[in-house]
């Protein structure tokens, strides 16, 4: 039975993935930090086969004892502070978790296989992100990056590291550029599900209308669920390498709203959104839109739920999920 180790298990990737690698018959381990994690519950709930390992990014000692249990084959890093606007309040430590702590992982993965570097094979969550002020449309491997926030430059620091440690001791290292993705998992702080649980709550009666910032920003979303089978996909390559995972569209967040409050029925959503400066960023990235070409021709990937599927699978949770907490 192969086994592999999750960091940001309790995250919305974690879980997909931990269910993907679960039902593939691995033993799946998950690092959860901190001596009361919320979250834990959630995990144990959702994915009962995975084990917990407590660990931290930021600290190599933890990572070397949870390799020494886990034994993994591969090993996934999905762990880091992910929410881009937080980033900027808090570039140092979103510096040492995003990006410090892939130095950490890949450091202790190179101690741990020190008889064969190529012993586990290793995933890097590199992001979008990392394109920033976009040098070409659509945005591909070889496209230059230039980060446009603090988590990007982490995110940057973290890609090169991992490419780094490939070349420099043949590890079996691969980074995936993955552009957003989203689900009914997706935290309530990024803007999809901002959205998805406004819609219903308005729906319901429960509320007004939502508040946003750049209703003019454009992303290139997909559906979380179909990018964990990339991720799995990329380490059963038989050489490491670096793949954007993407759907090649784009839409802008006016979109994402007429889909979300069609799906409630509403035409009009004028009188439920209004606008905050808080909610702006001090830069934004410009048009981010993925060539996906490389996962599909070598790793055979492609989407299977398209931008109006997932929109509307995310209100119908959240009025699912509204309904229970109003008790409706
Ligand atoms: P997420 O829901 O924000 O999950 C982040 C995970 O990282 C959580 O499990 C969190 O644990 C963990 N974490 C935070 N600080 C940590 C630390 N010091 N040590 C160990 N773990 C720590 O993110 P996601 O959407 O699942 O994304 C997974 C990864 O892909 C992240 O690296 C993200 O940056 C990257 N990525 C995401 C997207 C996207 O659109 N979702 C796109 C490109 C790249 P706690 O619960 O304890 O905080
Ligand atoms: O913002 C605009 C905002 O926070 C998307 C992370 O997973 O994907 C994610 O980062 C856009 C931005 O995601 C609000 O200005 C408008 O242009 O949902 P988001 P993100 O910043 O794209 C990348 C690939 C990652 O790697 C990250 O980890 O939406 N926007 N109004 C808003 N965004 C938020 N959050 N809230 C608003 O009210």
């Amino acid at each position: 039975m192969p086994s592999a180790l999750i960091t940001g298990i309790t995250g919305q990737d974690g879980l997909y993935l931990a269910e993907l690698l679960l039902a593939k018959g691995y033993d799946v381990y998950g690092l959860i930090r901190g001596q009361n994690n919320p979250k834990r519950a959630l995990v144990e709930e959702t994915v009962p086969g995975v084990k917990l390992l407590t660990g931290d990014l930021g600290d190599l000692s933890s990572l070397l004892r949870a390799l020494e249990v886990a034994q993994p084959d591969e090993v996934y890093n999905l762990g880091a502070i992910s929410f881009v606007a937080y980033s900027w309040e808090n570039a140092r430590v979103t510096s040492e978790v995003t990006g410090m702590g892939v130095l950490n992982i890949l450091e202790a993965v190179r101690l741990y296989s020190h008889d064969d570097p190529a012993k586990v094979r290793f995933y890097q969550a590199s992001s979008s992100e990392m394109f920033g002020k976009v040098q070409e449309v659509p945005q591909r491997e070889s496209t230059l990056l230039w980060p446009r926030s603090p988590y990007g430059v982490a995110k940057v620091f973290g890609h090169y590291m991992t490419i780094n440690y490939r070349e420099s001791y043949g590890m079996h290292a691969s980074s995936g550029i993955l552009f957003n993705h989203e689900s009914p998992r997706r935290g309530p702080e990024f803007v999809t599900r901002k959205i998805s649980i406004a819609v219903a709550r308005i729906a319901l009666g429960l509320q007004d209308h939502v508040t946003l910032g750049n209703l003019d920003a454009k992303r290139d979303w997909g559906f979380a669920g179909d990018y964990v089978e990339a991720m799995w996909r990329m380490l059963q390559q038989p050489e490491a390498d670096d793949y954007v995972v993407a759907t090649g569209e784009t839409h802008s967040i006016g979109e994402l709203l007429d889909l979300a409050f069609q799906a409630v029925g509403i035409d009009d959503w004028s009188g439920h959104v209004q606008q905050n400066p808080a909610f702006m960023r001090p830069a934004e990235v410009d048009l981010l839109v993925g060539d996906p070409s490389k996962a599909q021709d070598v790793l055979g990937w492609t989407r299977q739920v398209d931008f109006p599927g997932l929109v509307k699978m995310m209100v119908e949770n959240d009025l699912e999920e509204q309904r229970l907490l109003a008790g409706k």
